[in-house]
């Protein structure tokens, strides 16, 4: 370590939780796995997208990432030595079933089996995500989530996946983000695989949802501990109380929200749909008899990753382009915070607004609402490496605002359980590529060595603290 513990905030300031809080730290495959052909895996969307001219930042791709499918035994022991709880990562379905479906390919398998049993001999409990995004390619050829097929073979890889794993991973996370997967995927066209469409984003988010029920049914047939969802839920916010800015409001609650929440809480589809998506959500033939029960089946934890809050206004409306009409309708856009700092990401920093997202939330579904575990949370800064050192002090401010918003909410009453922190390491941030720095320990991706920031050492104390 090369900061004393002294240089940090001392351990009474600290944001304190009940017993038995979980503390993680999280990752998820495409972004830090690297090996990206070795030992059967096949191509997921992202390889696809990422080695597409224009596609990334500087042409970046998770070809080597942060090597973690070689090094992920010093991944471990960074885990063990930050005294966290538990891990978050996630499988890549392409190193279970090289194109989406039939046999598992056992050294995909292998890989998972040998990381979980050193997180287990570390002390640390692990979380799989089953899908962060990386689907198999040759999915994607046949439909992608348009399709129900996907969701069909996502339960198939699921009952893989927890027949070999089950036993030893206490915590399922079945999708992470399906907003990002359905609307920048298929939508924005932003992320993987880069479509920009109306109704088959709309079809797609209907398909990542059944898929999320299908899981969550091969989850329970073998017996896992723990099952949920992961959703990133916004905060967003009206730029005024005019009638046009709060009715922007109400679309953008839709498109981010309720169109997860609505089904998978309430077992119904947003009553605003219709005034948000008009004649591109009516008459769909994607959405059968018995969806909303397949998807609305108990959870036993909801994540929820958060970050910034959104000012929504309303604005001029595309007519011409349906697929930027159903992700964002144009009739929203991202205003100033003044007077708000913002991370490298350009988010502002408001950690009240995690506080409000969260009792809405409760407040809007009550007990229907399960326990909470945040899934993600955390921010990419400016960070420099000098002298073997990265003085982040910029991300522990942001951590300390929101693990006490996050405290906040749990004194109104919300039921969370744990906290993630995103991320352990600088890695892959999607079409940003490596440009932006979410770790709390710093990669150099040259020699892929690691240095623990002073972020690291804040939680590690933070996590101590609450030992004593
Ligand atoms: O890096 C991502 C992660 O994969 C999903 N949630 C948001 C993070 C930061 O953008």
């Amino acid at each position: 370590m090369n900061h004393t513990d002294s240089d940090l905030s001392d351990a009474a300031d600290f944001p304190h939780f009940p017993p038995g809080f979980v503390f993680g730290a999280a990752t998820a495959s495409y972004q830090i796995e690297g090996a990206a052909t070795e030992d059967g895996r096949g191509p997921s969307i992202w390889d696809t997208y990422s080695h597409t001219p224009g596609k990334t930042h500087h042409g970046h791709t998770g070809d080597v990432a942060c090597d973690h499918y070689h090094r992920y035994p010093e991944d471990v022991a960074l885990l063990r030595d930050l005294g966290v709880d538990s891990y978050r990562f996630s499988i890549a379905w392409p190193r279970i079933q090289a194109d989406g479906s039939g046999a598992a390919n056992p050294k995909g398998l292998d890989f998972y089996s040998r990381l979980v049993d050193s997180l287990l001999e570390a002390g640390i409990e692990p979380a799989a995500t089953l899908y962060h995004w990386d689907l198999p390619q040759a999915l994607e050829d046949r439909g992608g989530w348009r399709v129900r097929e996907t969701a069909e073979r996502f339960a198939e890889y699921t009952a893989i996946v927890a027949d070999h794993l089950g036993d030893r991973v206490p915590r399922w996370i079945t999708l992470n983000e399906p907003w990002c997967s359905a609307f920048l995927g298929y939508s924005v066209g932003r992320h993987a695989p880069g479509a920009r469409e109306g109704r088959g984003a709309l079809a797609a988010a209907h398909h990542l949802l059944v898929g999320h029920g299908l899981s969550m049914r091969a989850l329970r047939a073998a017996g896992v501990r723990e099952a949920g969802i992961t959703l990133n839920l916004d905060r967003n916010v009206p730029a005024t109380e005019s009638d046009a800015d709060l009715a922007a409001v109400v679309r953008a609650d839709t498109q981010h929200n309720l169109v997860w929440t609505e089904p998978i809480l309430a077992g119904r589809y947003p009553a605003t749909e219709e005034e948000t998506w008009g004649d591109l959500i009516t008459g769909q033939d994607f959405r059968l008899d018995g969806d909303l029960e397949l998807i609305s089946q108990p959870l036993d934890f909801l994540g929820i990753n958060y970050y910034r809050p959104i000012v929504v206004a309303a604005a001029p409306h595309r007519e011409s382009d349906p697929a930027v009409r159903v992700a964002t309708d144009n009739r929203y856009a991202e205003t100033d915070y003044p007077g708000v700092r913002r991370t490298a990401m350009g988010w502002p920093v408001v950690p009240d607004s995690f506080t409000d997202l969260l009792v809405a939330l409760r407040k809007a579904y009550g007990d229907a609402l399960p326990p909470v575990h945040i899934t993600e949370n955390g921010s990419a800064e400016h960070d420099v490496l000098v002298d073997g050192a990265v003085h982040d002090t910029d991300r522990i401010s942001y951590l300390e605002g929101h693990l006490s918003a996050l405290r906040a909410a749990v004194d109104a009453g919300v039921d969370v359980r744990g906290y993630y922190l995103w991320s352990l390491l600088d890695n892959f941030e999607w079409a940003l590529g490596y440009d932006k720095r979410f770790g709390i320990v710093h990669v150099d991706y040259d020699t892929l060595v690691r240095t623990p920031k002073d972020s690291y050492a804040w939680y590690r104390r933070l996590i101590a603290a609450h030992r004593d």
